[in-house]
């Protein structure tokens, strides 16, 4: 059984690491297992660069192999806004409520066709010895005119998958990580872990 360290304040990603690796060989290990850990400072300007830089700290305080997530909505017709900046798109330590009405009246009177979106999801890997992948998974979908269900969180009642014409808020956990950007995300980090862990063994 492979352990990865999962470097997230999120819950709510935790969770989904946990659920979509469930059955897969992969223990994700929560940073609360390790107290006193640092509290990474998000100030890259891409999600590659936010996400190795938690995932290099994280690696460094733990000794252990570990991964973060880097990810945001990009939406069309605000030019890939919010973005990076999409945990504090209202400010710093805004809530998922204050941030949904803020995209909400961003994009008021802007109609169905222009409200094209994506979530983007980055996952950066790596060893204390120094080996890095990153890989990233995107979904695309549009933005709703109104919130819409309540499970997930998040911008999550915001964002309709263009398959389903449903938010992933009003998706079951399951049905949001049979398709989300995680779920992308983590599918090619599988593809790439075989050859990271063959080039552990030989550190
Ligand atoms: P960590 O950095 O500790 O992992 P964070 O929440 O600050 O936690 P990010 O900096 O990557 O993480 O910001 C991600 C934000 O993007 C998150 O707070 C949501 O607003 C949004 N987001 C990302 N994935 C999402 C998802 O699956 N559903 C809804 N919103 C999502």
């Amino acid at each position: 059984m492979m352990e990865i360290v999962l470097a997230t304040n999120n819950r709510h990603k935790l969770r989904e690491f946990q659920e979509i690796l469930a059955d897969r060989g992969i223990t994700v290990v929560p940073l609360s297992n390790f107290p006193g850990y640092p509290q990474v400072e998000e100030d890259g300007r891409t999600f590659d660069e936010n996400a190795l830089k938690k995932a290099r700290e994280i690696a460094a305080y733990t000794g252990r192999v570990t991964m973060a997530d880097d990810s945001g909505l990009e939406v069309d017709f605000l030019d890939g806004a919010p973005g990076i900046f999409s945990a504090r798109y209202a400010g710093e330590g805004s809530t998922d409520a204050v941030n949904n009405q803020k995209l909400l009246r961003e994009l008021a009177g802007v109609d169905e066709e222009s409200r094209g979106a994506r979530f983007r999801c980055v996952i950066a890997l790596v060893a204390p010895a120094g080996q890095e992948r990153v890989v990233e998974g995107i979904c695309r979908g549009r933005i709703a005119g109104e919130l819409r269900g309540d499970s997930g969180f998040g911008y999550d009642p915001l964002f309709i998958d263009e398959h389903s014409g449903r938010t992933f808020a009003e998706m079951d956990a399951g049905q949001k990580n049979a398709i989300s950007h995680r779920y992308r995300a983590i599918q090619a980090l599988k593809a790439v872990l075989p050859d990271f862990l063959r080039a552990e063994e030989r550190v």
